[in-house]
């Protein structure tokens, strides 16, 4: 097993627009991530990865990117971003930065000069294609709803947009694009940064026939996701770029299982360093958006153990999460977030930073917040719930109060509500009226809070992570699932060469026995995390308290 500086790692993301406001105009700025430095470095994390702070419109909050190289107006400039690099390398922790290739902004300059004629020397970089039958080209459907096809006049042919259409899909196939995305990247690198993140990086291969796709789910993915010329496309993009830097590279993923994240993070295919994996936060989403899905624990823990022992068998990583920027509160999704909103957080947090990968914290994940519940359908800013809303409107089938309530269920905006520093007004995010509407908890879920008491989920989560520091067994040592069948206890060990790992977690709201009598032999075992006040010393038998956690050393 390699040892690398990034499987030792916690990423902590930063949701840049959210996070804090330095200036008071209801946006968070890059001086705001910078008066929270001492913050980051508390809670002990060795990387950031911030959302894209590029220039943009803001259709889909920077990830249409009208210029790679310049910083977003709202958030500061190219100095602050060199001064917040540095202070953070001063401490340590490595920038990691949202690299969205997939797709720019229909306000970039290549795109400008795509749209003007067929024979400009842009055109092809882009998707352009003649209508069939006097619509678009194929039924590839779009991300935030409708053909994924838009129609531009001036030169009569629709152009391929996978998510909305002021984020038209670049043409991977041209070789001349892909140079000069190579050359950005290397600019990037140059400048010092640790690594990126890339956005849908699956996608970046379309099968050139432009078949239509078939009726059920999303229209075309068979088509658009892990294309035909994906690999090829990004071992030439590391060899010319990340690889010569020792670049930490995150791969996010939709449409892929633990076989086609093996291409892409099995270490001697110098793909990626990792990839953000999908599956397992869609088990309450198996008949789409609009109806929420029961589901059992055993799902997951079968889920779970096949990407881990699917890539600890070959070489593998990847990264663990449960939040980011486009994903509801965990807590509120796989935990509790009323009674035991405390007790669940730190058990979820217990499992990612005890499974075999790079644990990613999504801020205000370290303080328990938990999803919002607007009182409006005109309250959500996401572009992609306001989709929804118009699909789900559009069928007829569910009120206005129905659709209120699975919108807040949903909504990307439960993860991207300003973060709780304080109880003051506007939660000390700003003194202004933020962007986006708070949480009406952050009186009782804040940063001050959380810092004060001591049986905080922040003072859990700072616990955790230096654990991981003190102890190689949380970062490379082998997997392998107890109790299978159990249906509301997740248990595991992981197998080091100094220490092994025995993880017990309850993921429900009752008392729940366990015997492990028959599946492990531990002569003694230290507890080193525990999500209650200790019990017990530790037996192959007994019981677990609603979403207790235990991790011992044996
Ligand atoms: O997300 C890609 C993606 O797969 C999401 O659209 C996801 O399916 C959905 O949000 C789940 O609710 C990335 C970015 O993370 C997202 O913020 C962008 O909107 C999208 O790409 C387009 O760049
Ligand atoms: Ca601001």
């Amino acid at each position: 097993m390699n040892k690398k500086w990034w499987k030792e790692a916690v990423v902590y993301q930063i949701y840049p627009r959210s996070f804090k406001d330095s200036n008071n105009d209801g946006i968070g700025d890059l001086r705001g991530i910078i008066e929270k430095i001492d913050y980051l470095d508390q809670l002990g994390v060795d990387a950031v990865w911030l959302n894209p702070v590029y220039q943009s419109p803001n259709d889909d909050n920077g990830y249409d990117i009208s210029d790679y190289k310049d910083i977003m107006d709202e958030f500061g400039t190219m100095e602050d971003l060199e001064e917040l690099m540095e202070l953070l390398h001063e401490r340590e922790i490595k920038l990691i930065m949202d690299l969205v290739i997939n797709h720019s902004s229909d306000e970039h300059q290549w795109f400008q000069e795509s749209r003007k004629s067929k024979s400009n020397p842009y055109r092809d970089y882009y998707i352009w294609k003649d209508g069939k039958n006097d619509g678009p080209p194929n039924n590839w459907k779009s991300f935030f709803g409708g053909s994924a096809w838009k129609y531009d006049e001036q030169t009569d042919q629709y152009y391929l947009h996978l998510f909305s259409p002021k984020q038209p899909d670049l043409n991977w196939e041209n070789p001349k694009l892909r140079q000069e995305i190579y050359e950005m990247i290397n600019w990037w690198l140059e400048k010092g940064v640790d690594g990126f993140r890339l956005d849908v990086i699956n996608l970046i291969s379309k099968d050139q026939r432009f078949p239509d796709g078939a009726e059920a789910g999303q229209k075309g993915h068979e088509y658009f996701a892990n294309g035909p010329r994906v690999h090829e496309f990004v071992q030439e993009m590391a060899a010319e770029t990340f690889n010569n830097y020792e670049a930490m590279t995150v791969g996010e993923t939709p449409f892929v299982d633990k076989d086609e994240a093996l291409k892409f993070v099995k270490e001697e295919r110098k793909e990626f360093s990792m990839v953000i994996p999908f599956e397992h936060l869609e088990f309450d989403r198996k008949e789409g958006w609009d109806k929420i899905t029961d589901w059992d624990l055993t799902e997951l823990k079968d889920l779970m153990s096949e990407w881990q022992y699917k890539l600890q068998e070959n070489n593998g990583w990847t990264s663990l999460y449960f939040c980011n920027h486009d994903q509801p509160r965990i807590v509120s999704r796989y935990g509790d977030d009323g009674e035991y909103r405390k007790e669940s957080a730190k058990m979820l947090g217990t499992m990612l930073h005890t499974l075999r990968g790079t644990p990613f914290i999504y801020q205000g994940e370290e303080i328990g917040m938990t999803n919002i519940s607007f009182e409006s359908l005109d309250d959500f800013d996401d572009i992609e719930t306001r989709g929804y809303i118009k699909e789900v409107q559009a069928k007829g089938e569910l009120s206005e109060d129905e659709i209120l309530e699975i919108a807040n269920y949903r909504t990307r905006d439960n993860a991207r509500t300003p973060m709780h520093w304080n109880s003051n007004k506007y939660a000390g995010f700003s003194e202004v009226e933020p962007w986006l509407k708070l949480n009406t908890n952050y009186p009782a879920v804040n940063v001050e809070k959380d810092l004060a008491a001591e049986d905080s989920v922040f003072k859990y989560y700072q616990r955790m992570i230096s654990l991981r520091k003190k102890y190689p067994v949380f970062a490379y040592g082998e997997y392998d699932i107890l109790l299978k069948e159990d249906q509301n206890i997740y248990a595991y060990q992981r197998r080091g060469e100094e220490n092994n790992l025995l993880i017990l977690l309850n993921f429900s709201r009752k008392r729940v026995d366990y015997d492990l009598t028959e599946e492990v032999e531990v002569e003694t075992a230290e507890l080193i995390l525990n999500n209650y006040q200790k019990e017990a010393d530790f037996e192959l038998s007994g019981s677990l308290r609603p979403y207790e956690a235990r991790v011992y050393l044996c």
